[in-house]
């Protein structure tokens, strides 16, 4: 009976959490097939650090990255070494965790691809 009643719980959590990442999900695949492709992972990108880019110099600091990237991973995205990332610099993370994230290079990342580790960290810089 414990058992059943644990796997119940389980079920209904991961339930809840799909349910969750299908609206992120639909919220970045623009022509609705399923997948993100490219364009619409920059685009999303592109609104996500418009919404962190709080002063709106056009760069991402460190308070505005706000622990959302790592400082390896500020440091290795950002070639100019001014501890900030600017719009450029951000599209060429996002490139390069959809690249890491889209397993079976078909060019675009379904969502069993999003479900996976590298997939996580697409959604960290597209969300
Ligand atoms: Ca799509
Ligand atoms: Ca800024
Ligand atoms: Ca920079
Ligand atoms: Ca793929």
């Amino acid at each position: 009976m414990r058992v059943n009643f644990i796997s119940v719980v389980a079920c209904c959590l991961l339930a809840g959490g799909t349910a969750h990442a299908d609206e992120t999900f639909n919220s970045i695949d623009l022509d609705h097939d399923g997948r993100i492709d490219e364009q619409e992972a920059q685009a999303a990108g592109r609104a996500v650090f418009q919404r962190l880019d709080a002063n709106r110099d056009g760069n991402l600091d460190v308070p505005e990255i706000n622990g959302r990237l790592g400082p390896a991973v500020l440091k290795a995205a950002d070639p100019g070494a001014d501890r900030a990332l600017n719009g450029e610099e951000y599209a060429a993370l996002v490139t390069a965790r959809f690249k890491a994230a889209n397993t079976d290079a078909d060019g675009k990342v379904d969502q069993d691809e999003l479900k996976t580790l590298s997939g996580a960290l697409l959604l960290l810089v597209i969300k």
